[in-house]
């Protein structure tokens, strides 16, 4: 009987090292194990991300299918991923990428004590006691550089690189500057947010403020930096001095159904974060000053629960009658536009006294985040893209009319113009026309010129130096480019080669809050 048992146990084993040696063949890969022997060092066993970043769906954000089998294969150039093609069979690259796109079973949470654990300051950073350069610092231009996680900082008069510094992976939103300038914070979908100094060129260090988020708002003050979370449904408010962690905010509405923060946005005026979420019908106010409004405020909200000013950072819950996503604020900060969830209208919401107070023809999904405003005909007008529409919409801010919709060439993501520019530039990012850059008359509202700057290249995103005079242009391209035009000629001046590079942001034109630019 027992040597029975024994020989039983060796075909056990026998069988077992057969399997071993053909195991692609006779069975199905086991990605779970194959992440945990290739992968897991880098992006953590949990898949949340370490040195490399987390691979979830919630942030692998359209890589998905042979897009990620091939980065799995090939690598990724200009950073630390190498290619697997050498070391692992086609089918067990697929098993991994089928596992990557599998969602997490239980939501992670990302505490304050996880978040504080993860920060990382640079043990080489010496604040420089003036600009570590000649050029003027209020006219210094970031261009964020998707292609290889790089923001190169740009002399705003002369367009020499000054430096150039690799950020965590995959920034997305603007970054956000402290109101003297000097200082810039980036953030990554993977929740990292970056502190530079841009007087001593150089990174002062990071924190994981979250593990898939969206956008950061820099408070008035400067003191505090709110990151909008998807994962967990959190706002984390950080100190901007030195990056620890303030609050978590979990974000539940009556119920305690959780939702995602689509967005956070900066209202100084009113010393408050203003957040559209994504899962519930209302819209947040998180209050940073010492005396949170309470007074003022009082008498007509169905606040739930009531503002307590012994509170750090009160939320107050504005109830509305949509999903409000993408908001674009008047420049007083009273009111707010948001695109409904069924991305045909504008709702707006006056936030001081919370209720909303018209409605805005907006059908084809307009991108508000990306409107801007001038003065026209006596009145103050937004003008926006739409993401599913070949038009942009010019509504007048106090009627709330459409007073033009002007066709372009295909649906567009970005709008920008300067004070100083008697021209709003409009980029066409979608469909065959992708590679042509409208130019419209502010007065007129009609466009005047199409640039077509290098045929076939995503041509998009636009940002212009302190005076106006220049127009830095994206070619949204892996060998791409960034072009510098005389504002006014639309002459081309200069061509600076860059890593994809997606959004440029000149320090004067974001801390004056220049009405040409996105907040
Ligand atoms: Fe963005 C800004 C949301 C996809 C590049 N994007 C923003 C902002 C929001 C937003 C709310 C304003 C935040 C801020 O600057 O503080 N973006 C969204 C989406 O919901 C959307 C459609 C889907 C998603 O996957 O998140 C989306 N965005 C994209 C892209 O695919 C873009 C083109 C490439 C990328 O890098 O992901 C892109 N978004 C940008 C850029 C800005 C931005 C460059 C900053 C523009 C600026 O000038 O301030």
């Amino acid at each position: 009987m027992i040597r029975s048992i024994v020989s039983s146990d060796r075909l056990a084993g026998a069988i077992a090292l057969v399997l071993a040696a053909t195991g692609p063949v006779l069975a199905e890969p086991d990605a779970q194990a194959l992440f945990a022997e290739h992968c897991a060092a880098c992006h953590a066993e949990n898949r949340l991300g370490g040195t490399g970043p987390a691979l979830i769906p919630e942030t692998l954000g359209r890589m998905f299918g042979p897009a990620l089998e091939k980065v799995i294969s090939d690598g990724r150039p200009a950073t630390q991923m190498a290619g697997f093609a050498e070391t692992l069979a086609p089918e067990q690259v697929a098993a991994i990428a089928r596992y990557l796109e599998t969602p997490l079973a239980e939501t992670p949470r990302w505490s304050v004590e996880d978040a504080n654990a993860s920060r990382d300051l640079s043990a080489d950073y010496k604040a420089a006691e003036a600009p570590v350069f000649t050029a003027d610092p209020m006219n210094i231009t970031l261009v964020v550089e998707t292609g290889d996680h790089h923001v190169s900082v740009l002399d705003g008069d002369t367009f020499e690189v000054l430096d150039r510094f690799a950020t965590p992976f995959a920034v997305h939103g603007g970054p956000k500057f402290s109101p003297d300038g000097r200082y810039v914070f980036v953030m990554s979908r993977d929740g990292w947010v970056q502190k530079y100094d841009i007087w001593s060129l150089q990174v002062v260090g990071q924190v994981r403020a979250g593990l898939n988020s969206r956008n950061i708002a820099m408070s008035g003050d400067g003191k505090w930096l709110a990151v909008a979370n998807y994962l967990p449904q959190t706002l984390t408010i950080l100190a901007t001095e030195d990056l620890g962690v303030q609050k978590i905010i979990d974000v539940t509405g009556s119920g305690g159904v959780p939702s995602r923060v689509s967005a956070v946005y900066q209202a100084p005026p009113r010393e408050s974060f203003v957040l559209a979420l994504k899962d519930l019908p209302q819209v947040w106010e998180v209050f940073y000053g010492d005396n949170p409004p309470v007074q003022g405020f009082a008498h007509d909200y169905r606040m739930e629960p009531a503002i307590k000013t012994t509170e750090r950072f009160p939320v107050r819950k504005i109830p509305v009658s949509d999903i409000m996503d993408d908001f674009f604020f008047d420049l007083s900060y009273t009111n707010l536009i948001g695109a409904s969830r069924d991305g045909a209208r504008g709702l707006v919401l006056d936030l001081d006294i919370g209720k909303e107070v018209a409605e805005v023809d907006l059908p084809g999904m307009p991108h508000l985040g990306s409107g801007i405003t001038w003065p026209w005909n006596g009145t103050t007008v937004m003008a926006t893209p739409h993401l599913k529409d070949p038009a942009i919409s010019v509504i007048d801010m106090e009627s709330w009319k459409t007073v033009k919709r002007i066709e372009t060439l295909g649906p567009g993501f970005f709008m920008r113009s300067h004070s100083n520019s008697p021209y709003a530039w409009a980029d066409v990012f979608f469909g065959p026309n992708k590679d042509k850059m409208h130019i419209i008359d502010k007065e007129t509202l009609e466009i005047v010129k199409t640039l077509d700057p290098e045929p076939g290249k995503t041509v998009a995103h636009v940002e212009f130096t302190k005076d106006g005079d220049e127009a830095l242009v994206s070619i949204w391209e892996d060998d791409g480019a960034v072009i510098v035009y005389d504002a006014k000629t639309l002459e081309e001046i200069k061509r600076l080669p860059m890593k994809k590079p997606s959004g440029k942001y000149n320090v004067w034109n974001k801390i004056s809050f220049e009405a040409g630019t996105s907040h």
